[in-house]
């Protein structure tokens, strides 16, 4: 299948040395949400025009919960054509696997060094995951370890991501200015980019929890690859409240308010303005799942595209375009801890 993204000469006349960094990345364990495009993925694929822009597979995270053999491989190859159906070009930016890129543990290991069990402890998403799982792993308690490794890999200066990211960047600044204080100017400090619109999707079942990839109930998460049928269903039946008033608050009205937050995203709106428009929740549904339809129509169809064999020629040559950056980089990091 013939794809075009661009040639060599293309990519590197667009990615020029003065740009920002933008770096970020999606973990491999499941297909991707309504969730992760509105708060992360859409930001990454719009940051192209003015970033250079690294995008990762985390694919050394996923395994942070115990997974079956095999079960990431496949993932990770799904979600690559995720990010390119998002609008991710391999060819302008870099997109490539963790695991394919050595330095990410390497660093890892250095920024452990310097984290405090202590600051590791208070990690919201820690908490959230130790407690609804029977097994905990030491590598889920240093995660935020091994996501300041991939960060900082890169001289990275803006990190696009959802609301739920937020403490995990803070971290990274934390730990990477503490670096840079007992070993010299050796990490760029990054920002957080959330956004101000759609930075925390809820789920649809469950609207006091996040839209998530592990959630309980598959109708709460609106899955990039779903049907038309399977968009209006899960919005039909999405969680609201007892009494009617379409109104945007949501600290008390949770559902209504994730229901306009998605329409206002989805069609550059604003939710308390487009609030005023209904009387009832079953138009907002309608409304909502339609713009949903339409919003994820281009994605699905770029998606249907998409072979393995070229995506996993495109993860190849962005591994090898991630290698060159983070190779120098490390070695800084070598350079300035002083190991014989
Ligand atoms: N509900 C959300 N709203 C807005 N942004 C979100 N993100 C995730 N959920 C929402 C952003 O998506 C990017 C990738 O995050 P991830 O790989 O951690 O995906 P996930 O869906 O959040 O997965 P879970 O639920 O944490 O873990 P698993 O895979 O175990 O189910 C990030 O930028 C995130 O902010």
């Amino acid at each position: 299948m013939a794809l075009s993204y661009g040639s060599m000469a293309d990519s590197e006349a667009t990615s020029t040395a003065t740009r920002p960094r933008a770096f970020s990345g999606i973990q491999p364990t499941g297909t991707v949400h309504l969730g992760n495009y509105l708060g992360a993925l859409r930001n990454w694929s719009r940051l192209q025009e003015t970033t250079d822009g690294v995008y990762c597979l985390v694919d050394l995270h996923a395994l942070s919960v115990p997974r079956e053999p095999g079960e990431i491989q496949r993932a990770t190859l799904e979600a690559a054509k995720d990010l390119i159906s998002i609008g991710i070009d391999p060819q302008r930016s870099t997109l490539f696997v963790q695991s394919h890129v050595r330095e990410h543990t390497e660093l890892a290991w250095q920024m452990q060094c310097v984290a405090g069990f202590g600051e590791l402890r208070r990690m919201t998403q820690f908490k959230d995951k130790s407690e609804s799982s029977q097994f905990v792993s030491a590598a889920l308690f240093t995660y935020p370890t091994l996501q300041a490794a991939d960060i900082l890999l890169y001289d990275t200066d803006i990190v696009p991501v959802g609301d739920d990211q937020r403490q995990h960047v803070e971290f990274t600044r934390d730990i990477a200015t503490r670096f840079n204080s007992r070993f010299g100017d050796v990490l760029v400090i990054p920002e957080h980019r959330i956004p101000q619109a759609g930075a925390r999707i809820m789920d649809l079942q469950h609207p006091e929890n996040k839209m998530s990839k592990s959630a309980e109930s598959p109708m709460g998460s609106v899955l990039l690859t779903d049907t038309e049928a399977q968009i209006e269903k899960k919005f039909k039946r999405a969680v609201t409240d007892t009494d009617s008033e379409v109104r945007y608050d949501p600290e008390n009205k949770p559902g209504v308010s994730n229901l306009l937050a998605i329409l206002a995203v989805a069609t550059d709106g604003d939710p308390t303005t487009l609030a005023e428009n209904y009387t009832q929740y079953g138009p907002l549904k309608t409304d909502a799942a339609a713009a949903v339809i339409e919003l994820l129509r281009p994605i699905q169809n770029k998606r249907s595209e998409l072979d393995d064999q070229t995506t996993v020629d495109l993860l190849n040559l962005g591994a090898d375009k991630a290698r060159d950056v983070a190779v120098p980089v490390m070695e800084r990091v070598r350079d300035a801890v002083k190991l014989l």
